[in-house]
């Protein structure tokens, strides 16, 4: 078992409140997208790069009406979830990899004026001197990669209700050739401990868990620390946590990158291909940002 620290529960369950209202009770078939909306956009915690990008998004595209309702991860798919099962119209802060893809049938608005970038990669971070206090961590950090199907599988099995321990060390046992190269040469430990910061956003309690697992399978004591986006990168940089496999580059954590910079070593990507970006049901018949403008 890992050991764990929560300190988000009561955020979660407060935020999923807040973003469950404004669904509109009746349709205005004449009535523009963001009256249907009461022009909000279901957002995830303040803290998260896509919230930044969003918010210039508002500005660039002057989406001057529209308001970023801010929440969690969680609180999102939840609002998500209400309104696709009710057919409704909705517009989140979404992302890939992502479980909401495989449950519900999904499109990103396009965006023209590309703020939101193009695709990005998944980096793995950690704490300067971990390479000569832990090379064995530190060797299976950097050898680990996978794939967005990979974390997308992870990802699923924790949506259909198995805790994110349980998927993780089944995922890990039914990828033991991929997780063999990950370790491959790598020392193994000997109770050592080890300490992993991440978020809790859906693709981040998914990478951790699996990292985490592998480590321990290796011989390491280790303790996952959730925490929030600022803290996850001050954690790796002031060195009281030891690596983060949860940097978005080279825009969404830009900020924080550059904030600490020097401070941590970055082993590169652990995943290539994630996008984000502003995502409502397919049903909707709205293609693009700037569909939100009413005229
Ligand atoms: N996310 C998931 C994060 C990075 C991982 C896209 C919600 C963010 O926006 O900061």
């Amino acid at each position: 078992m890992f050991k764990k620290f929560l300190t988000m529960g009561l955020t979660l369950t407060l935020a999923v409140g807040v973003a469950a209202c404004g669904s509109g009770e009746e349709t205005n078939e004449d009535a523009t997208v963001g009256e249907r909306l009461d022009y909000e956009i279901i957002g995830i915690d303040p803290g998260a790069g896509l919230m930044k990008a969003t918010a210039q998004v508002l500005e660039d595209y002057e989406l001057t009406d529209w308001e970023l309702v801010e929440g969690s991860g969680a609180a999102m798919t939840a609002a998500l979830k209400k309104a696709y099962n009710n057919e409704e119209p909705i517009v989140v802060t979404g992302w890939t990899p992502h479980w909401m893809f495989s449950k519900f049938d999904l499109k990103y608005l396009e965006d023209p004026k590309g703020i939101y970038g193009e695709d990005e990669s998944i980096h793995t971070l950690v704490r300067n001197g971990l390479k000569e206090d832990l090379p064995g961590v530190h060797q299976v950090l950097d050898q680990f990669n996978w794939t967005s199907d990979d974390m997308g599988e992870v990802m699923v099995m924790n949506e259909d209700g198995m805790s994110s321990e349980e998927s993780a060390a089944q995922w890990v046992a039914d990828h033991a050739d991929m997780v063999a190269e990950w370790t491959d040469g790598a020392a193994k430990g000997n109770g050592e401990e080890v300490t992993i910061a991440f978020v809790a956003w859906a693709s981040e309690i998914a990478s951790t868990h699996v990292i985490g697992q592998v480590l321990m399978d290796h011989g390491y004591d280790v303790t996952l620390r959730q925490v929030e986006v600022g803290p996850m990168f001050a954690g790796v940089a002031d060195g009281s946590v030891d690596a983060l496999v949860a940097a978005w580059l080279p825009i969404t954590h830009a900020d924080h990158y550059s904030t600490f910079e020097g401070d941590f070593e970055d082993l590169g990507a652990n995943l290539v291909g994630t996008k984000v970006g502003l995502v409502v049901p397919s049903y909707m018949d709205i293609d693009s940002i700037e569909d939100l403008k009413s005229e």
